[in-house]
């Protein structure tokens, strides 16, 4: 005979607390279909649904899940909320989600966006200067873990955006729609392309609406030529909330980093909580 493989799911909520005094609450959580025992709550979830991916039918269950956070918190119970699930949808969890990003690269002609890209996707640097035409679209995952240590795929689009053009005929363009990050660059040995990243930032939030910027200083190589104080490059950034970095595309140094860590903040926004993130996980 062959065995069947449970085909059950179940948001598993472990009670931390010894002896925790559920007495009060008891009645509405077995209302809502929590399975009580002594350390732990089970409430079964609709694979069927979660296998097509109805999304409709886990509302219901995130309000639950609410409901029972807000009810153990205010009984002072302490708590770890986790998925169980069946091997066919425990597959899919084992490969991360993946979500898909749009960056842009904006900045003035020459200041190193294209060297910036360059350097992070294909790991290399050119000493010439060919101005881009237009835009150039590369892609790189970047494989991130969040704060509870939760793998999350990011299919990174970077839209190096020539610097040559006015801002009106790009703001025209397709250049900045859809964009959920900003790398407004500045070149440290120009002043005047720090001035300039002011009017690049608005007229990408003017297209995009007000998404994450980070403002980076490149060619920190040639800091012995450097034009701009990092002192005023920081304070200009926190007037839009944007971290400040140094970079330098021709030796490579914080280009990984200013690329992941708007890729952080980006996903940061969007799955802010674990368990929204595993009940993604569970149906998509
Ligand atoms: N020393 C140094 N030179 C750099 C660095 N990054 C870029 N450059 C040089 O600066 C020049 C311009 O770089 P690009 O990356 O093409 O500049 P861009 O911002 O894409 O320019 P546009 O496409 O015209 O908007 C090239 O000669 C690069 O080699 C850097 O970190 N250090
Ligand atoms: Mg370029």
């Amino acid at each position: 005979m062959v065995s069947k493989e449970p085909r059950k799911a179940y948001i598993e909520i472990s009670l931390l607390t010894e002896d925790p005094r559920l007495q009060s609450t008891r009645k509405a959580l077995e209302g809502d279909g929590w399975l009580l025992s002594d350390d732990k709550m089970l409430l079964p979830l609709p694979v069927k649904d979660m296998v097509r991916g109805k999304q409709e039918s886990m509302v219901p269950i995130r309000k639950i899940l609410n409901r029972a956070k807000h009810l153990l918190e205010v009984s002072n119970v302490r708590y770890e909320i986790d998925l169980v699930t069946p091997p066919h949808i425990r597959h899919r969890r084992s490969n991360p989600s993946r979500v898909k990003v749009k960056v842009i690269l904006v900045g003035n002609a020459v200041v190193g966006k294209t060297s910036l890209a360059r350097r992070f996707v294909l790991d290399q640097y050119d000493d010439r200067y060919v101005g881009t035409v237009g835009a150039k679209v590369t892609k790189k995952e970047i494989p991130l873990s969040l704060s509870d240590g939760t793998p999350l795929l990011v299919d990174m689009s970077i839209w190096d955006v020539m610097g040559s053009r006015s801002m009106v005929s790009l703001c025209r363009g397709p250049y900045f729609v859809g964009a959920q990050g900003i790398l407004a660059v500045c070149d440290l040995t120009n002043e005047n392309s720090l001035k300039s990243l002011e009017g690049w930032i608005h007229g990408a939030f003017h297209v995009a609406g007000k998404v994450p910027v980070h403002v980076l200083a490149n060619k920190l190589d040639l800091e012995d030529e450097k034009a701009i104080a990092k002192s005023d490059a920081a304070r200009f950034g926190k007037g839009f909330g944007a971290p400040f970095l140094l970079t330098s595309a021709k030796s490579g140094l914080n280009v990984e980093r200013a690329f992941v860590d708007l890729a952080r903040r980006i996903v940061g926004n969007r799955f802010e909580r674990r368990e929204e993130l595993l009940i993604r996980e569970g149906i998509s």
